[in-house]
C-alpha cells in the first residue's frame, strides 16, 4: 500500500466526561458518540470495504462474520486509524489503568447476512493472564442500526470473570455456560457513522444480522493491561509471532514491538515499517 494516500482521522474528542467513565466502571461498556467525525467513518467505511471484499485470507466465521486481523501492520491508510492517541486515551480513561495493544481487527458482516455474532466474552478466547482491564473499542464507520446487526450488551456481565470460550454461533452457548446471564438485562446500541462502543473483555456482547443491502463495516482497536502476560495459550497472533522467530516467554509481560503502550505510539510508525518490510501477509482468525 506503499503509494495509497492516507485517510485523515479527525477525531471528534480527545476525552470522555466523568459521566462516561462511571457507566463504563458500572456497567462493562459505554457509548461514545462521535469518536470520529462522520466524513472521516464513511471514506474508512469505503476502503476497509474494500480490504474486506478483496480479502480471499479473511476469516469467515461460518458465514457470519469476517475479519481481519492485525490490519494495522499490514496497510498504512488503517494504521493510521488503529494508532489514533485519542483512542488510546479514551480507553486508558475508561479502564483507568496503562495499556497496550492487543491487535485491531476489521469486522464486516455481509448485506442479506442473517446469521449473528451470538453471545460471548472476549477474554477467555486470549492467550493472558494478569489482564483484568481488557478493552476494545467498536467503531461504526456508517450508521449501524438494529436491521444492519449493531452490537447488544449485557451490562455488568464482567462480574462473571471465570468463564470459558463461548461458541458464536449458539445463541444458547453462553447461558449454558451461565445460566444467570440470560435473565439480565440486555441493552442494544444502534450507533452513527463515527460512534462507538467501549466494552470490557469480560462484557457478554453479540453483533445481530445483518437484514439490509449493505455491508455492514465496524474498525475494533482492543487494547489489554499494559503488565499482561503470556499464558501459553494458542492464539494467532502470537503462533504468528512465534512462527516469526519472536521470542514470547510465558509468564512475562507481552512487551514486543507490535504491543505498543501509549509512550511508543508516536515512535511506532517508523519502526513498524523496519520489523515488517517484506512480511506483509492476511493474519486472520477469531480472537
Ligand atoms: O461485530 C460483531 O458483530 C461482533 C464484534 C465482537 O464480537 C467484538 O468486537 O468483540
Amino acid at each position: 500500500m506503499e503509494n495509497q494516500a492516507l485517510i485523515a482521522v479527525e477525531s471528534g474528542r480527545k476525552a470522555v466526561s466523568e459521566k462516561h467513565i462511571k457507566d463504563y466502571q458500572e456497567n462493562g461498556f459505554v457509548k461514545v458518540s462521535n469518536l470520529i467525525s462522520r466524513e472521516c467513518a464513511l471514506n474508512f467505511r469505503e476502503y476497509s470495504k474494500n480490504l474486506a471484499v478483496d480479502n480471499v485470507n479473511g476469516r469467515d466465521h461460518e458465514g457470519r462474520l469476517n475479519q481481519i486481523v492485525n490490519v494495522w501492520q499490514i496497510d498504512d491508510v488503517m494504521k493510521e486509524l488503529t494508532l489514533k492517541e485519542e483512542f488510546f486515551s479514551i480507553a486508558e480513561q475508561l479502564s483507568g489503568v496503562p495499556l497496550r495493544i492487543w491487535h485491531d481487527h476489521i469486522l464486516s458482516k455481509a448485506p442479506k447476512n442473517e446469521l449473528a455474532t451470538e453471545w460471548h466474552q472476549d477474554q477467555a478466547y486470549w492467550p493472558h493472564q494478569n489482564s483484568k482491564n481488557s478493552i476494545s473499542v467498536w467503531i461504526a464507520l456508517q450508521d449501524t442500526t438494529v436491521e444492519m446487526g449493531c452490537m447488544g450488551f449485557i451490562p455488568k456481565s464482567n462480574i462473571f470473570d471465570q468463564l470459558r470460550t463461548q461458541e458464536l454461533d449458539n445463541s444458547r452457548s453462553l447461558y449454558t455456560i451461565e445460566p444467570e446471564l440470560e435473565f439480565m438485562e440486555k441493552r442494544i446500541v444502534p450507533l452513527k457513522a463515527g460512534d462507538a462502543t467501549f466494552h470490557h473483555g469480560r462484557t457478554a456482547h453479540r453483533g445481530g444480522p445483518n437484514l439490509l443491502d449493505e455491508w455492514r463495516m465496524a474498525h475494533v482497536v482492543i487494547y489489554m493491561d499494559k503488565c499482561t502476560e503470556f499464558n501459553n495459550g494458542s492464539h494467532i497472533i502470537t503462533n504468528q509471532l512465534i512462527e516469526d522467530g519472536i521470542e514470547v516467554p510465558v509468564g512475562k509481560e507481552l512487551n514486543q514491538t507490535i504491543f505498543p503502550c501509549r509512550e511508543v505510539l508516536k515512535t511506532l510508525k517508523d519502526d513498524l515499517k523496519k520489523d515488517f518490510s517484506g512480511k506483509k501477509k492476511w493474519r486472520s482468525l477469531y480472537k
